[in-house]
């Protein structure tokens, strides 16, 4: 694959059908507001904006009853399923995807999006206060955005969700589960901690960011899933791995994460590798908190992609 793209292909997600709350619709606006396709360009990239960003507004179904747990499960699957063209458009004509969300749902999209070019070649770090591997079967809380992975890794079991004939029979799973490896884990739920050791998934928590330093950590991710920094990489960045006193504007803020160096340091740590070709900034929510909590989770996000993209780096 082609190492440091030149193209940005940007795809905007304005969607919150994966969990309650509203105002996470509202975060790929603002961080075109506050200037981040002028950002990329002023790096030298070329970028390219997918179209039709208000039309994943108007796919929300008439009726979009649970099925099984599964809240929104119609809304979350359309929304996806444009996701996944989108990306795998940028991705085919060798652009780096970069995915504004909404909600962390849309992962389901953007998996399959780059999967779809790259295979099973690509590896994926999730960075995250939270685990979102819940399956139809061990979701507590039925908010979909908890549970994009276990449909990219295959670990639903068919009867949970295709009660309405396969809603999700279009996700194939796409990542094998050594292929994946989390920073910043800290609020996982019991279900997926079994999920986690019965796979033997690798996870950096923040415990281990505490034990070991980030730099450390995030060298021990990178040598698991791409130890000799040829594989193309796929980071899947929710902005609730920073710790809320960086990030607070996001709808499950949990105490203890990330400082705004060590996510940063993530950032641009894969940019070295040159092999990033798939990026989502994903649970930006600007309707919670106060403007000064939104200017600030806004501009930390827009910080965090431009990072990615080698701002940093000398
Ligand atoms: C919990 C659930 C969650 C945010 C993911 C929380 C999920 N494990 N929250 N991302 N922001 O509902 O499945
Ligand atoms: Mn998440
Ligand atoms: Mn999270
Ligand atoms: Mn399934």
């Amino acid at each position: 694959f082609l190492k440091t793209p030149q193209t940005i292909g940007v795809t905007c997600v304005p969607f919150s059908g994966g969990q309650p709350k509203g105002g996470v619709d509202d975060g790929p606006v603002e961080m075109i507001r506050f200037g981040i396709v002028d950002q990329i360009e002023g790096m030298g990239y070329d970028v390219s904006i997918s179209d039709g960003m208000d039309k994943y507004r108007s796919m929300r179904p008439a009726s979009d009853p649970p099925v099984g747990k599964l809240k929104n499960p119609r809304y979350v699957s359309l929304a996806a399923r444009r996701v996944a063209d989108q990306v795998r458009a940028h991705c085919a004509s060798g652009s780096l995807a970069l995915t504004l969300g909404g909600d962390h749902s849309i992962a389901m999209g953007t998996l399959v999006g780059s999967t779809a070019v790259y295979g099973d070649d690509l590896c994926v770090l999730w960075i995250d206060a939270h685990a979102d591997i819940n399956t139809p079967a061990t979701t507590d809380s039925g908010n979909l955005h908890g549970c994009p992975l276990s449909f990219i890794l295959g670990l639903c079991d068919k009867q949970d969700h295709s009660a309405d004939d396969g809603l999700f029979g279009w996700i194939k799973p796409c990542v094998r589960t050594d292929s994946l490896v989390y920073i910043g884990l800290r609020d996982v739920d019991s279900g997926e901690k079994a999920i986690l050791r019965k796979h033997g998934i690798k996870a950096f928590s923040m415990h281990d960011v505490d034990r070991y330093g980030i730099g450390r950590v995030v060298e021990m991710a990178l040598d698991h899933v791409n130890p000799e920094r040829t594989r193309p990489i796929h980071m899947s960045f929710d902005v609730d791995a920073l710790d809320p006193s960086v990030a607070p504007a996001t709808g499950t803020p949990v105490r203890g994460g990330l400082t705004f160096r060590e996510g940063h340091y993530i950032c641009e740590a894969v940019a070295e590798t040159g092999c990033l070709v798939a990026l989502d900034l994903v649970e930006v929510n600007p309707a919670l908190g106060d403007p000064e909590s939104l200017r600030q989770t806004v501009a930390v996000g827009c910080s965090l992609v431009r990072c990615s993209l080698g701002e940093t780096l000398l």
